[in-house]
């Protein structure tokens, strides 16, 4: 023996919605928490994290919103919960090694990637929509700094619908990490990365998929294999609406040459990032990060409708 207990169900929280989802075979998709507690400024992340919910529900779809509410972590949060949090001053960015800190000490916390994807699968909830991976930091070579997103996904078998991961992080580094955890990597309707702000990275992929049944066969595939890692499905932003391509460089050099003159590193360089993103661009950056959020969202809808009728054939 190794001394490990067995989890206690009481640990988690499921919304007696999103139970009753899982248990009936409804279309259910989670959604993460870090997204409006750091990422997006108020009153805009309210009224994007509510959007993201009712989109969910006019198609049919029960959204789960992960979080943890006064050291409950929660897959399936209020509405009064979301607002409260998106309200809330110094919440804590809940990794998934924050975790049982967090709920032990009580503490609300806004629930990363890794935290989500994590507390999804506990739930049953097999797809999970985000904005953008956390990957591979530009020095991680010497800072170690590289997300836990990307450990936790290797071993964490649900489906992330994302536009790649951060624009700020070190794309090609991560795609490597990517094969080395055998995390699958899809793009959707395209064999080009996306650049989360940008349609296309710059970095080329296997696979592809091109519509939510082939994406549904795929997480089928993965879990009649019993494979652990996660499916990342790669969807990006539409070329209309994306940031200017050849602004982003300097966009990132800026917002890189900030973070270093202030010392910020660690858990709180993503957010830093992106703030100064935002600023840097006038607000066009949150625009774009608006529209990248929605247009996972809708597919997570439609690959979580596509898996459940799956299962019901
Ligand atoms: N969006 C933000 N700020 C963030 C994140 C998203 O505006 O901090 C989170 C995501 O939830 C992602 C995490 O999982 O950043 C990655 O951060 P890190 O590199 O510290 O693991
Ligand atoms: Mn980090």
């Amino acid at each position: 023996m190794t001394g490990l207990t067995t989890p206690s169900p009481e640990a988690v929280h499921v919304s007696e919605e999103v139970a009753l989802a899982v248990a009936e075979g409804t279309p259910v998709v989670a959604l993460e928490s870090t997204i409006f507690t750091h990422g997006l400024p108020r009153p805009r992340n309210l009224a994007v994290a509510l959007e993201a919910e009712e989109r969910l529900r006019e198609a049919g779809v029960v959204p789960a919103t992960t979080g943890v509410y006064a050291g409950v972590p929660t897959v399936g949060l209020s509405t009064e919960q979301i607002t409260e949090l998106s309200a809330t001053d110094g919440i804590d960015k809940v990794s998934l090694r924050d975790l049982p800190v967090v709920a032990a000490l009580g503490r609300h916390g806004g629930t990363t990637v890794a935290a989500t994807a994590f507390l999804a699968h506990r739930a049953g909830v097999r797809v999970f929509s985000t904005g953008g991976l956390g990957g591979v930091h530009f020095g991680a070579s010497e800072s170690f700094d590289e997300s836990a997103d990307m450990t936790t996904l290797a071993a964490t078998p649900v489906t992330v619908i994302s536009a790649g991961v951060k624009s700020i992080l070190d794309i090609r580094a991560t795609l490597e990490r990517f094969e080395t955890f055998n995390i699958p990597v899809i793009g959707y309707r395209t064999t080009s990365y996306p650049g989360f702000y940008v349609t296309d990275s710059g970095h080329e992929i296997a696979f592809r998929v091109d519509s939510p049944e082939e994406a549904a066969r795929v997480i089928d595939a993965r879990d009649g294999l019993g494979l652990p890692q996660a499916v990342l499905i790669a969807n990006p932003v539409d070329p209309a609406k994306q940031l200017p391509p050849e602004e982003l460089d300097g966009i990132l050099a800026r917002a890189w040459a900030e973070a270093d003159r202030q010392g910020v590193t660690g858990n709180a360089s993503t957010p830093f990032l992106l703030d100064f993103i935002q600023r840097d661009t006038q607000g066009r950056s949150l625009e774009v990060n608006v529209e990248v959020y929605r247009g996972n969202v809708r597919l997570g809808g439609e690959i979580a409708t596509a898996l459940a009728a799956a299962r019901k054939a």
